[in-house]
């Protein structure tokens, strides 16, 4: 029946957030919902499942030729989806609704004790913008995230607005980079009150050196009838036809997939990655060592109210948070200091973004970059 996975105490709840939701366009994380569909989780984490297939992340850097870089940048890019965007479900059961964090929201972390480090900032609170910077031996990757959002029927459309660029330092001096873009997500499932997102239509990932990937995602009821599908074509440029194809690598980004050198469709190919394995989770300071900026640190009290259930306490601990970052703006405005981000900076017309966009015809969005600053403390 409707709304199966509701609550019966929120069941009216879940219908008034469906409905407002209906008649809404813009910015989600300003619609309260029902407490069974809170996370206590900012989406200030997020960037965390950029690093969360270590392995593939560092493996990069060992590649030989360009194409084996590419192909390796395209098994760590796919190795990172199942976190992203099925973690939530995975673990709880239903995608649930994070935390919008505050201007200036920090995250923190890093993976095999300090070998790859995180560092992101919530740039932007209107619209929400997170800013993101990943750094490993040789390799850093850093980008932008923000969400469009659209309903569509029984769905919540969801365009990424952002990009990613992966910068490799190679053993010869020079410099080589990859433009990765963003698919589009289609959240499900609301009508029973069990969200979880999809993946459709194309994403690219463009090397400096000529190469890109075509990722086509399809889902349940698309061409090969399974959820988390896609196929990607490593060619020369940007993929039309089958034909130019180097590699073909299709499957399903929560599972298996496998690749085939050239396009011979009918070939079952060999493994290329299985991404349901065990993941590597973030290392983050305790609370008590964190700054006040921290995400933990400073949604402390929301989070176990959500995770108690206390959703009262919760509601007194947001709203102060809430109440006090609209002071701080007002403080600022009136004091003629807006408020400037700790950890990046802005960069308007990224000339290698750009550069990267213009090889795989991809139409730069309008949209900032965001440099990393470096840390302090
Ligand atoms: C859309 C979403 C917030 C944004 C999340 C993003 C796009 C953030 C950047 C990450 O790199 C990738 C990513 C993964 C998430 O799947 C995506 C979230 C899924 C749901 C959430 C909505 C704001 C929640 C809506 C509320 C529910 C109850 C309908």
């Amino acid at each position: 029946s409707d709304g199966e996975a509701v609550p019966a105490a929120q069941k009216a709840g879940w219908g008034t957030f469906l409905k407002q939701i209906a008649s809404f366009t813009g910015d989600l994380s300003q619609l309260s919902a029902p407490p069974f569909i809170l996370s206590p989780t900012s989406l200030s984490e997020f960037p965390s499942y950029w690093g969360e297939p270590t392995k593939e992340f560092l493996a990069i850097t060992a590649g030989q030729t360009p194409e084996e870089r590419q192909l390796l940048v395209t098994k760590w890019f796919l190795a990172t989806l199942s976190g992203q965007f099925t973690r939530r479900e995975k673990d709880t059961g239903s995608e649930k609704k994070p935390l919008n964090p505050f201007l200036g929201e920090q995250f923190i972390g890093d993976w095999n004790n300090g070998e790859v480090k995180l560092f992101a900032e919530q740039v932007s609170h209107h619209p929400p913008v997170t800013g993101y910077q990943l750094e490993g031996p040789s390799i850093t990757y850093a980008g932008n995230c923000a969400q469009k959002t659209s309903f569509s029927g029984r769905t919540i459309v969801v365009k990424q607005v952002g990009h990613g660029i992966l910068t490799v330092a190679l053993p010869d001096g020079s410099k080589e980079t990859y433009l990765i873009t963003l698919p589009k997500l289609k959240i499900e499932g609301l009508w029973f009150g069990a969200p979880y997102v999809e993946l459709s239509e194309t994403s690219l990932i463009q090397g400096s050196h000529g190469l890109t990937t075509t990722i086509e995602y399809s889902g349940k009821g698309w061409v090969s009838g399974k959820a988390h599908s896609f196929k990607a074509t490593v060619a020369k440029g940007p993929h039309i036809s089958l034909a130019n194809a180097l590699f073909v690598i299709s499957g399903e980004w929560t599972g298996e997939s496998h690749y085939v050198k050239g396009s011979p469709a009918d070939k079952e190919g060999k493994l290329f990655l299985n991404a349901s394995g065990p993941t590597n989770p973030i290392n983050v300071k305790p609370v008590e060592e964190q700054n006040e900026f921290e995400s933990r640190r400073a949604w402390k009290a929301v989070a176990d109210g959500i995770r108690k259930g206390d959703f009262d306490a919760a509601s007194v601990a947001k709203t102060a948070l809430e109440n006090s970052e609209r002071q701080k703006r007002k403080d600022e405005a009136a004091a003629g200091t807006p408020f400037q981000t700790r950890l990046f900076t802005t960069v308007q017309n990224d000339p290698e973004y750009h550069k990267l966009a213009a090889l795989c015809k991809h139409t730069p969005a309008d949209e900032d970059s965001y440099a990393f600053k470096g840390v302090s403390a």
